[in-house]
């Protein structure tokens, strides 16, 4: 039973802690997660690593335990309670290693559950909007001498615009008639605005943006807040790599800004929240002020634009790649889910000048 394959993979972690329940969570698109109850408080999060998607899992814990011992290390000032709602704490199995690898050749990694906590997926303040700005711009700052060497890239190219321009183009040759033709208007839109889209990846290249530690996922459902909203913890930390502020600041205006869920059919539901922009981009420079560049700065609005698209393009290329890459919930989910970001970003680009 998978309750026994869960308690036995759970016990091979060093903990004092007795297995009560244990409950997924749902709501990732690639690894499994799991929340586990213990008898007595801490309970547990227990994750399982895609490693079809992440081809270097040792590689991607090792970046994450190194990121969160840096950042606990940068709080030491504060109590040891507060430091342990501010950062993941991963715990090790009982030989010693930071990550378990089952007989079937799944890797496990076990983390404290940060307690009385909740996330959002649908921002409905902009409290919420201007807390989670300032737990992104806390930790790009906490973040920012950490030796970017010791970082594996653990999806190489993960927001290189011109590769999932590959990638697109490669499934659109790939692709059954029947997904072309339903995705027709939306493939017509990606190749219209690969020039604007590339602009980003060419400043990073030649250098004038230049390259920090990101976390690579800042979707709202990966920030943890207190029960009155102030913001705690960044979590999912499983793509930190080098990168640029841009891919942080716009993938998580992208869920920040959505007046709906990242997958809501209803297209009318979906559009582009100004003042939940200008909450997060507040809450954002208040921490980052010391450390951002003019350059960085003027881009804030187009990285919005940027990020909203590549994950378009990315729905869309696994649709039409018949959904290897993202768990979807019936057939033409990834469709949807790209539609719902270029309605996003049709949305914004009506405000586009007042951002
Ligand atoms: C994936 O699995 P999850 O939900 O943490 C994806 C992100 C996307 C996100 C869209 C490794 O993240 O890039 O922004 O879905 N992660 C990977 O919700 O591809
Ligand atoms: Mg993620």
């Amino acid at each position: 039973m998978f309750i026994d394959q869960i308690k036995s993979v759970f016990n091979e972690f060093e903990h004092k802690a007795e297995f009560k329940s244990y409950k997924e969570l749902a709501s990732g698109h690639i690894n499994d997660t799991y929340l586990i109850k213990a008898l007595n408080k801490p309970h547990f999060v227990l994750q399982r690593i895609n490693h079809g998607v992440f081809k270097d899992v040792p590689g991607l814990i090792k970046n994450k335990v190194l990121v969160s011992q840096h950042i606990r290390h940068k709080l030491k000032a504060a109590s040891k309670k507060k430091q342990k709602r501010a950062v993941l704490t991963f715990l090790k199995t009982k030989s010693g290693t930071d990550y378990y690898k089952d007989n079937q050749g799944n890797y496990w990694n076990l983390m404290y559950y940060i307690d009385k906590s909740i996330t959002h997926d649908i921002v409905t303040s902009k409290k919420i909007a201007y807390q989670g700005g300032k737990l992104l711009g806390k930790f790009l700052t906490l973040t920012s001498d950490f030796d970017a060497n010791q970082l594996v890239e653990v999806i190489p190219k993960f927001h290189d615009m011109s590769f999932r321009f590959n990638q697109f183009e490669s499934a659109l040759q790939m692709a059954s008639i029947e997904r072309l033709e339903n995705a027709k208007f939306y493939i017509d839109q990606a190749k219209l605005l690969k020039e604007e889209m590339c602009i980003l990846q060419k400043l990073k290249e030649s250098g004038q943006i230049k390259t920090r530690v990101t976390h690579n996922d800042t979707k709202i459902s990966n920030v943890l807040f207190d029960k009155r909203n102030k913001g705690l913890c960044m979590i999912d930390t499983d793509t930190v790599m080098p990168g640029i502020i841009h891919y942080d600041f716009g993938d998580a205006i992208r869920t920040i800004c959505n007046t709906a869920q990242e997958d809501e059919k209803d297209l009318n539901l979906v559009a582009f929240n100004v003042k939940y922009y200008k909450a997060y981009r507040k809450g954002f420079l208040k921490q980052m002020k010391s450390t951002i560049t003019p350059l960085e700065l003027k881009y804030l609005p187009l990285a919005a634009k940027t990020m909203i698209f590549i994950m378009a393009l990315r729905f869309l290329t696994d649709y039409l790649n018949n959904d290897v890459y993202y768990k979807v919930k019936y057939s033409e989910h990834n469709l949807d889910r790209s539609k719902n970001q270029f309605k996003l970003l049709d949305s914004l680009n009506k405000h586009i000048n007042n951002l």
